[in-house]
């Protein structure tokens, strides 16, 4: 009797849940969209709408403007898959999907086709080691609990891990030219099943992996997005690139991890150049 409205849909005995959200407990929702100009409809806009539209579209992907997502960045996209996209973050799915709204219900919107999406969140992977486990590997490969040596590399992963762990959730985008994305899966194949792995087995593969990647470091920066139950791949990779050569680099070089050559499943590939709106914009002609 007199159950307060939060607890509906619980079990009897009164155990409360928290308020139902879209909003997530912790980290952000994320979306890449991709779109293709169609010329013959943007022929048809009037050309005093077709100025408005360029600058309802240059504020709709205003990073400063009010109400903005609290990430979003632009980029104008290589060959025929898209003319340009934008990645946008934010604690509420629905300021990110108001995005597509607005930019579909603008001056432009009848030219600008969606030619590819992806949905996703942002998450720790169960295979960052916490700190404890990062001591264990540190043991498993030689280093002497106890020496200097031991406790300086603890100690510094311990310092780095809050940071790297925030900028997994809330991530800043860096200042980097150079825009990839691909989904990708882990097989489920008879053969190669990773989910039929033990736990142990898939951390030892993960760790070969990031000791891969961490070769890139300062070359590229790299984001893995959760899309399991969100999106048809299971994560979403967004690469920054200092220069386009890192990007075919660190995607040819992670193919030798054993967790990529044997488990991973790619989806199509966008490679895109990062640009202010208002340059993306004239880049495409709108
Ligand atoms: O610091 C750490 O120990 C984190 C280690 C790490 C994890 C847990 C890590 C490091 N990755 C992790 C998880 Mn990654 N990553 C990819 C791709 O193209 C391919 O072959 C695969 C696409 C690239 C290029 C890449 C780069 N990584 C993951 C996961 C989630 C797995 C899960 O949770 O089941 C995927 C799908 C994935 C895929 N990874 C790194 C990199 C790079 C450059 C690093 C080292 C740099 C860094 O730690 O920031």
């Amino acid at each position: 009797m007199n159950q307060p409205a939060h607890t509906h849909g619980g079990p009897p005995g009164g155990q409360q849940f928290p308020e139902p959200t879209v909003k997530l407990t912790e980290g952000w929702h994320s979306l890449h969209m991709y779109y293709r100009v169609d010329q013959a409809a943007l022929n048809a806009v009037h050309e005093h709408h077709r100025a408005e539209g360029r600058e309802q579209l240059a504020q709709i992907l205003n990073p400063e403007r009010d109400g903005a997502p609290e990430r979003i960045q632009t980029f104008v996209a290589s060959g025929s898959k898209a003319d340009f996209g934008l990645m946008a973050m934010d604690p509420d799915p629905l300021k990110l999907d108001a995005i597509c709204n607005e930019i579909r219900s603008s001056r432009l919107g009848p030219a600008l086709i969606p030619s590819y999406s992806f949905v996703s969140i942002t998450e720790v992977s169960e295979y960052v080691p916490t700190v404890e486990q990062y001591a264990e590997r540190l043991r498993l490969e030689g280093t002497e609990p106890g020496s200097p040596a031991f406790e300086a590399k603890l100690n510094a992963y311990s310092q780095r891990l809050p940071m790297m762990n925030k900028q997994r959730m809330y991530p800043d985008f860096p200042n980097f030219p150079v825009h990839c994305f691909y989904p990708m899966n882990k097989s489920r194949h008879p053969h190669a099943n990773w989910y039929t792995l033990p736990f142990s087995k898939r951390v030892e593969l993960m760790a070969e992996h990031a000791t891969s990647g961490i070769k890139f470091a300062g070359r590229v920066s790299q984001l893995i997005t959760a899309s399991t139950g969100f999106d048809d791949w299971e994560w979403g990779v967004t690469l920054w690139g200092r220069a386009p050569e890192h990007i075919k680099e660190i995607v040819y070089t992670m193919r030798f991890d054993r967790a990529s050559a044997i488990y991973a499943e790619f989806g199509p590939f966008y490679i895109s150049y990062v640009m202010a709106p208002n340059d993306a914009i004239s880049h495409v002609r709108l």
